[in-house]
C-alpha cells in the first residue's frame, strides 16, 4: 500500500540545474582552465558537490593536480556563484504543475520528504515558500554515498516513518531513478523517456504530474 512520497528537488520542484551548471562553468573556466561543454550538464544532475567537482577535474585530466583543501575551495567558490544566482528566487520559480500536485498529495494525507543531494535545499524550499509541505528533509551531509546509491531515498522514507519503503520517489535524473529503484520504492521519472528508461512510470514534464495516475500505476 502506498504510504508516502520522497522528492528530489532540482529538476522536479524547481529548475536549478542551469544555475548549478553556469556556476560550475564559470568556476572551471576561471580557476581550473577547463571549458565545460553543455553536454556535461546532464552528467552533473543529482550528483553531490564534491563528486561533481571530481567529474569536472577528471574531464580536464586534472584529477591529481590539487590538494583536498584546494578542491574544497573550488567547491566553495562554485557554491558562492550558485548562491548569487539564487538571490531573486521566489514562488515564481516553482516548476509548472508542482504546486497543485503537492496540494493533491497533502489533501490525500500522504507524508512527504525531500531526498535532494543539495546542501542548499532548505534555503531553496524556503525561497519557494514550500517548506511547510515537507515532513522531513534528508541532510545530505549525513550520507556516506551519493545517488545512484539508495541511501538518500532510504533515509527519506525512514524520516516519514516508512521503514518498508512503501513510497513513491520522484526524480529527473537517471542516477536518481537508479537510487529509488535500489531503495525498493516506486520510481516516477520526469523528463526524457530514453534517459529515464528504468523508471516505473514517466511523465514528460512536471505539468503532467497526476496523483491519480501514480496511484493507479502503483497498484498494478
Ligand atoms: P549543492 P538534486 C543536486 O540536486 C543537483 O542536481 C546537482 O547538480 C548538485 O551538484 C547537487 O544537488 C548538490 O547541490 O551544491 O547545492 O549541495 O537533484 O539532488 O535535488
Ligand atoms: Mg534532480
Amino acid at each position: 500500500m502506498l504510504k508516502g512520497f520522497t522528492f528530489d528537488l532540482d529538476g522536479v520542484i524547481t529548475d536549478t540545474a542551469n544555475y548549478h551548471f553556469a556556476a560550475w562553468k564559470k568556476m572551471a573556466h576561471d580557476e581550473l582552465g577547463i571549458d565545460l561543454p553543455d553536454s556535461m550538464n546532464d552528467k552533473l544532475k543529482g550528483i553531490s558537490r564534491m563528486d561533481s567537482l571530481d567529474i569536472i577535474l577528471k574531464f580536464g585530466h586534472k584529477e591529481n593536480d590539487y590538494t583536498q583543501a584546494q578542491k574544497e575551495q573550488f567547491a566553495t567558490d562554485k557554491n558562492n556563484l550558485y548562491l548569487d544566482s539564487l538571490k531573486n528566487m521566489s514562488a515564481k520559480d516553482i516548476l509548472p504543475g508542482v504546486k497543485p500536485f503537492l496540494d493533491s498529495i497533502k489533501q490525500a494525507g500522504y507524508p512527504m520528504s525531500l531526498a535532494s543531494a543539495s546542501k542548499n535545499a532548505p534555503t531553496i524550499l524556503n525561497k519557494l515558500g514550500l517548506t511547510d509541505y515537507f515532513d522531513a528533509i534528508v541532510d545530505p551531509a549525513t550520507l556516506k554515498h551519493g545517488k545512484p546509491n539508495p541511501e538518500i531515498y532510504q533515509k527519506a522514507a525512514e524520516a516519514i516513518h516508512e521503514p518498508d519503503y512503501d513510497c513513491v520517489g520522484l526524480e529527473d535524473a537517471a542516477a536518481g531513478i537508479q537510487a529509488i529503484n535500489a531503495a525498493d520504492q516506486f520510481s516516477v521519472g520526469i523528463g526524457d523517456k530514453d534517459v529515464l528508461s528504468k523508471a516505473d512510470l514517466i511523465f514528460p514534464s512536471t505539468a503532467d504530474l497526476s496523483l491519480t495516475k501514480i496511484e493507479e500505476a502503483y497498484k498494478q
